[in-house]
């Protein structure tokens, strides 16, 4: 039976690097961003390091995903660079430990002015809170409540409680980021 859902996870897996696709994986420090690409990425993958002064991006490709990642919080002003970042992406992922609540102010108003940027409008967002594992993490519904998601209203925007460590509803991940491959760019 373990084998019979490591095989639909592997086929899901092999499903995605096929597609043609470009997104952003950002959040703050410590919310699970690398764990989850080289959870998704096993096997071998290309990564370039782009350093700029107080601000890492490291832009890693396989098949035909592309994956930009980034740490934010506390840069204020290397936020006139997220334009140059996001341009284009299929969808942005907002990854949150949803076990640090102290951490949960700055990362919901982090969120908020990312989505203020006119030139990310209208992409759709998929919010992760990580760390499902833990047992003080927020679920779902209270991580939707604490964030304040449903005050979105003019874009697609969808949140899943997952963990990277136990691998956790990544398949739902993966498959709801399937699904929004491209469409940005169609
Ligand atoms: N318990 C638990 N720890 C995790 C999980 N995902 C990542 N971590 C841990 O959280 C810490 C930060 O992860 P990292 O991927 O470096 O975060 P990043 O700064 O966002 O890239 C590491 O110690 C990870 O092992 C998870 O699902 N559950
Ligand atoms: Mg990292």
């Amino acid at each position: 039976m373990l084998k019979f859902f490591r095989g639909i996870w592997e086929w899901i897996k092999s499903l995605f690097w096929k597609e043609e696709m470009e997104l952003t994986l950002v959040g703050l420090q410590n919310s699970g961003k690398t764990t989850f690409v080289n959870v998704i990425a096993s096997g071998h993958f290309n990564e370039d390091m782009i350093p700029t002064v107080g601000f890492n991006m490291r832009k890693v490709t396989k098949g035909n995903v592309t994956i930009k990642l980034w740490d934010i919080g506390g840069q204020p002003r290397f936020r006139s660079m997220w334009e140059r970042y996001c341009r284009g992406v299929s969808c942005i992922v907002y990854m949150v430990d949803a076990a640090d609540h102290d951490k949960m102010d700055a990362s919901k108003s982090e969120l908020q002015s990312l989505l203020e940027k006119p030139q990310l409008a209208g992409i759709p967002v998929l919010v992760l809170g990580n760390k499902k594992d833990l047992p003080n993490s927020l679920n779902e519904k209270d991580l939707i409540e604490r964030m304040d998601l449903s005050a979105v209203k003019d874009r697609e925007i969808c949140c899943y409680s997952i963990s990277c460590k136990e691998k956790d509803n990544l398949d739902i991940t993966l498959q709801w980021l399937i699904q929004h491959a491209k469409k940005s760019s169609r």
